[in-house]
C-alpha cells in the first residue's frame, strides 16, 4: 500500500517505530541472576548520576554530605529540589516522569511515597518482564567488567547472561590503566613481563580469551579520553594492536570505542563527575584504514565530533556508528545528529542506545528516541514522496527494523576477514 500524504506517512512511521522490538546495544543493566548489580525502582531512578549533577546546582548540600544520606534520603533530596521546588524540564527530569507514566503511575499526584510503596511489591524478574514489554525491547546488551570485584564473583560462580540479556567484555582498566591492572592480572595468574614482549602479548591474550570464553561477549568495549591516539607508543596502543584486534579477527568480535570522556573532572560527584572533550578522530581513521578485517562500533561524546564521524563512516564499511551518547542524548542534539547521519549514511547506522543504568530508564529513553525517530523519518519519507517515489508501508517497516535491530546483529555477525 503506497502512502502519499504526510499524515499517512507519519501514521505508518509512528506505528512501525512503536511496533519494532528494539535491540538496546549499550546499557549498564543486568539479567536478574546478577542480583543487586541491577538497579531498579524509584529511588534508583531519582539518584541517577545525571540528576545528582543537576541537584548540585540548586542544593547547598556538600557532595560528601549527600553521599552520607541513605539512598531514599538522596532520592527525596533530589525530588524536593528538582521536582517539587521547580519544574523538572531537563531530559533526565522529564524521563523520570515519563517512566512513572508509562508504568501506570500518575506523576501528577507527585506522591513519591505511593510510587515507592507500589514498586516495592514487585520482584526483580517481574519488573524486568514488565519494563521490557512496555518499552518493547527484545534484546538488552550489558556492560560487563571483569575488573569489578562484585561482578567478577558472579561470573566466577558460573552464571551467564540470561536471555534477552547479552554480555559485553568491557576493558577500561586494561586499556586505560595497564600499569596498575598488570599487577592485578599477575595476582590472577597471568605471567606478564615488566616490559611489553611476546610473553606479555601471550598472557594478555590468554586473559582476554578466558573472559571471551566465560562471557561469550557480543563485542569488546572501552571508553576513551579525548586524547586517545592511534597509533601510539603506549600500553593502550600496544594492547589494541597486539591483543584486542588479533582476537577480534580470530573470534569475529567487534571492538567498540566510546570516545571523548574526561573522567572525574569533579571526583566529589562520583559518576556525575565525568566531563567531555573533542577528540582527534584521526585515531579512528587510522584504525579503520590499517585494520580492514576488524570491525569497529564507535560513538563519540562531543557534539563537535559527530559530523566527521558520519563522514568517516562513508569511507569505511567496517565502521558502525552508534548512539547519541550521554551528553548527546538530548532531543535538540539527537534530532540534529540523526538527520545528519541519515542524510549521509542512509539507514546504515544505529541511531540510539539507552545507556540505561536503572532498569526503568529504558522506558523513557526509548519513548523519547521513538518520538524523535518518528519526526525524522516522517520528514525524510515525505521528501522522497515529493519526488513521485512511492512510499510503501512495508518499506518503512524494513528501514525501521534495520535501524532499531537488524543493523546491529548484521554487523555483529559479519566477518570482515572473509570479505
Ligand atoms: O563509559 C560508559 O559506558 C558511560 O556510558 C558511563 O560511564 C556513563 O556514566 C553513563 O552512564 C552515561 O550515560
Ligand atoms: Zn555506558
Amino acid at each position: 500500500m503506497s502512502l502519499q500524504s504526510r499524515e499517512e506517512i507519519r501514521q505508518a512511521v509512528s506505528e512501525a517505530v512503536q511496533n519494532q522490538p528494539i535491540t538496546d546495544v549499550h546499557t549498564h543493566l543486568y539479567s536478574a541472576n546478577f542480583g543487586d548489580l541491577l538497579l531498579w525502582d524509584i529511588d534508583e531512578l531519582l539518584t541517577y548520576h545525571y540528576l545528582v549533577a543537576e541537584v548540585m546546582r540548586w542544593s547547598d548540600i556538600a557532595p560528601e554530605d549527600f553521599w552520607k544520606l541513605t539512598k531514599q534520603e538522596q532520592a527525596e533530596h533530589i525530588w524536593q529540589h528538582l521536582f517539587l521546588d521547580r519544574t523538572p524540564v531537563s531530559e533526565a527530569g522529564r524521563g523520570v516522569l515519563n517512566a512513572l507514566k508509562e508504568l501506570g503511575f500518575d506523576p501528577g499526584t507527585k506522591d513519591l511515597k505511593s510510587y515507592r510503596e507500589e514498586l516495592a511489591k514487585r520482584s526483580t524478574s517481574e519488573q524486568i518482564k514488565d519494563v521490557l514489554e512496555r518499552a518493547n525491547i527484545s534484546n538488552v546488551v550489558m556492560t560487563n567488567d571483569p575488573f569489578d570485584e562484585k561482578e567478577r564473583a558472579v561470573w566466577e560462580s558460573g552464571k551467564k547472561a540470561e536471555a534477552p540479556f547479552h554480555a559485553v567484555l568491557r576493558l577500561d582498566p586494561l586499556l586505560n590503566d595497564y600499569g596498575n591492572t598488570k599487577l592485578k592480572l599477575r595476582e590472577w595468574g597471568y605471567d606478564l613481563s615488566d616490559e611489553w614482549n611476546d610473553q606479555s602479548i601471550k598472557e594478555t591474550q590468554r586473559f582476554l580469551e578466558d573472559w571471551i570464553g566465560k562471557m561469550n561477549p557480543l563485542y569488546m568495549a572501552v571508553s576513551l579520553p579525548p586524547t586517545f591516539a592511534f597509533p601510539e607508543d603506549s600500553d593502550r596502543g600496544r594492547i589494541i594492536r597486539d591483543c584486542i584486534l588479533p582476537l577480534g579477527r580470530k573470534h569475529n568480535i567487534a571492538f567498540a570505542m566510546m570516545i571523548g570522556v574526561k573522567k572525574q573532572v569533579n571526583p566529589a560527584l562520583g559518576d556525575a563527575g565525568d566531563f567531555v572533550g573533542k577528540a582527534d578522530i584521526s585515531a579512528v581513521q587510522n584504525l579503520l584504514s590499517e585494520f580492514p578485517q576488524n570491525k569497529f562500533l564507535v560513538t563519540m561524546l562531543s557534539r563537535e565530533n559527530q559530523h566527521e564521524l558520519a563522514v568517516l563512516a562513508r569511507k569505511f564499511r567496517n565502521l558502525m556508528v552508534f548512539g547519541c551518547w550521554w551528553f548527546m542524548n538530548n532531543p535538540v542534539i539527537t534530532n540534529e545528529i540523526t538527520r545528519m547521519r541519515m542524510e549521509m549514511l542512509n539507514t546504515s547506522f544505529i541511531p540510539q542506545h539507552s545507556d540505561a543504568r536503572v532498569l526503568e530508564q529504558v522506558i523513557y529513553k526509548w519513548k523519547h528516541t521513538r518520538l524523535m525517530l518518528t519526526d525524522v523519518l516522517t520528514d525524510k519519507y515525505a521528501d522522497i514522496a515529493e519526488t513521485g517515489w512511492k512510499i510503501e508501508k512495508e518499506a518503512i517497516e524494513k528501514d525501521v527494523k534495520d535501524l532499531l535491530h537488524q543493523n546491529f546483529w548484521r554487523f555483529i555477525e559479519k566477518d570482515f576477514t572473509k570479505l
